[in-house]
């Protein structure tokens, strides 16, 4: 799996030298380039961006740089027929990343090219171009509903969140089995570990009883609670077939 990311600040990425992304671009399972958007400018200044069409406030970033610059991506041999290749831009106007995205982006796609826009966005042609060539999929993504000033952020989190899948670059796939937005459709239950009394707070009984029916029992019904607390979206998409009985008393 490659990933490209075009940023007008691209040290803003330098983060995925970091920790397990880094480690899986080093041993060869994912291969991460950041490049620099102004790389693909034609003037002394090395202009992105313009004044938006139309009156408003604020400038948006040229198609005619993207479209250089992209096109740059889009061109890389990826020594297979036929690959798939992805035009993720991140937008707060964008469908939501979810888990179930990420899984089928880890398993399913060769290339993802990332385009972190600043300013007011992206010159709309650009999603609009790439949506018409065949050999490019592009996904308009948010992580939620809120306003960051920028792309990096999600390009940082969608690169994440999707390379920890891909196989072969987390060590131990058991770890991601039972986490938060997997099968369950539930959010996580907490977890602790020693001193089993830490400012005078103790660790629940029922985790060191031995009994591994009881723990079990116990967290699911924690997950439950928290879910129906934090996110009664998710409850309500739960599918009933999957409740038992005790779910449905907790
Ligand atoms: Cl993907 N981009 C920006 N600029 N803001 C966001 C976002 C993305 N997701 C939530 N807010």
């Amino acid at each position: 799996m490659r990933f490209d990311i075009f940023s007008v600040f691209p040290a803003y990425l330098n983060a995925l030298q970091l920790s397990l992304v880094g480690k899986a671009s080093e041993g060869g399972a994912i291969d991460i380039a950041v490049h620099d958007l102004r790389d693909w400018t034609e003037d002394r200044h090395r202009t992105v961006d313009d004044t938006p069409v139309g009156g408003g406030a604020g400038m948006v970033m040229r198609a005619d740089i993207w479209g250089r610059a992209l096109d740059s991506a889009f061109d890389i041999d990826l020594g297979r027929e036929n690959p798939r290749r992805i035009l993720a831009i991140p937008t707060p106007a964008g469908y939501p990343l979810s888990q179930e995205i990420c899984t089928d982006l880890a398993r399913n796609s060769d290339q993802i090219v990332i385009a972190c826009g600043r300013y007011e966005g992206i010159d709309g042609r650009v999603a609009e171009h790439y949506a018409s060539r065949e050999e490019v999929e592009v996904f308009e993504f948010s992580l939620g509903d809120y306003v960051l000033n920028g792309g990096e952020v999600a390009a940082l989190a969608l690169v994440e969140a999707v390379a920890r899948l891909v196989p072969g670059v987390i060590g131990n796939p058991e770890s991601l089995v039972e986490e938060s937005h997997g099968s369950a459709g539930l959010l996580e239950y907490p977890t602790y570990t020693r001193p089993l009394d830490w400012r005078g707070e103790s660790v629940p009984q029922i985790l060191t009883s031995g009994d591994h029916g009881r723990v079990a029992r116990w967290r699911r019904d924690e997950a439950l609670r928290r879910t129906a607390l934090r996110r009664p979206d998710m409850i309500a998409a739960l599918d009933a077939q999957k409740l038992d009985r005790r779910d449905r008393a907790a």
